[in-house]
């Protein structure tokens, strides 16, 4: 018999079992909104505010969030289209020449677990990359994410470019990355900066007026 409490205690600990409790749930009938709001979402939320208060680290949170991403591919055919969770679209990438990605999917785990559509460009996008991925995906957030001094500039190469593009007012530009700080992003003309992955997405709802109480 399945249990919502236990699953969300296997979504905080990063526990695999917690793959079979989500099937169990299903098998026994629970909805699988009733299994996001009532487990899942909770567990990763208590997950993030571990992480903030320090109470856990990386690689916990790394194997929370992919604990609850599995669970997530198996409830998500069982939502109704229009139950789709998601709350806006990402599009999020490592900048050109940048080949730092572990926090970047750290950030985009978190985006996609909160409930966001994450697209995932990967690493080394260069600006004309970022363009066009605005340009098809049509995102309500860009984010960029740069480890390394000689790479950021990127991000600033980024905006100029969907500037001229004619697509820079249509979409909010999130930046992160250790080089990265409130003030450059304040100087390159983006929306936001995160300074971790937790923050991150409560900068996202907050840039999509997502942030009021549950
Ligand atoms: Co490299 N590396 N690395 N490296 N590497 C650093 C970044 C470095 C600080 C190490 C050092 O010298 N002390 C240094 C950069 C110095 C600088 O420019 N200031 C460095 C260097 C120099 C290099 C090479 C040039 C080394 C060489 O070849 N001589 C080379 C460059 C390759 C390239 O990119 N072209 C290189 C290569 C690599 C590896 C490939 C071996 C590997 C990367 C593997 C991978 O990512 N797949 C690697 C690693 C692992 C590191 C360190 C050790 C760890 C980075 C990491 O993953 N941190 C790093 C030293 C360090 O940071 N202690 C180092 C964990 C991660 C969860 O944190 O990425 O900061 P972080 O992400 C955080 C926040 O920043 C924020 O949220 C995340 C989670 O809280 N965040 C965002 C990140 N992106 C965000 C986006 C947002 C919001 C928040 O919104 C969109």
């Amino acid at each position: 018999m399945g249990n919502l409490d236990t699953l969300k205690s296997m979504v905080i600990s990063g526990d695999s079992r917690a793959l079979v409790a989500t099937e169990e749930l299903l098998a026994e009938g629970v909805g699988a909104r009733v299994i996001l709001d009532g487990a899942l979402m909770p567990g990763m939320g208590e997950v993030g505010r571990r992480m903030k208060a320090g109470d856990i680290f990386i690689p916990e949170v790394l194997l929370s969030a992919r604990t609850m991403q599995a669970c997530l591919d198996l409830v998500r055919p069982h939502l109704a289209a229009d139950e789709t969770p998601e709350i806006g679209k990402v599009v999020i990438g490592t900048v050109e020449g940048d080949m730092h990605d572990i926090g970047k999917n750290l950030v985009a785990m978190l985006l996609s677990s909160a409930g966001f559509e994450v697209i995932n460009l990967g690493k080394g996008i260069t600006p004309a990359a970022f363009v066009t991925a605005v340009e098809e995906q049509q995102p309500d957030i860009l984010g960029m994410s740069a480890l390394l001094t000689t790479t950021v500039p990127g991000m600033r190469a980024t905006i100029n470019a969907l500037e001229r593009a004619g697509l820079r007012n249509g979409v909010k530009v999130m930046v992160g990355g250790a080089p990265v700080s409130e003030a450059y992003a304040g100087e390159i003309g983006a929306d936001a900066y995160g300074p971790n992955a937790s923050t991150a997405v409560d900068i996202a709802k907050r840039l999509l007026g997502r942030d009021k109480p549950e």
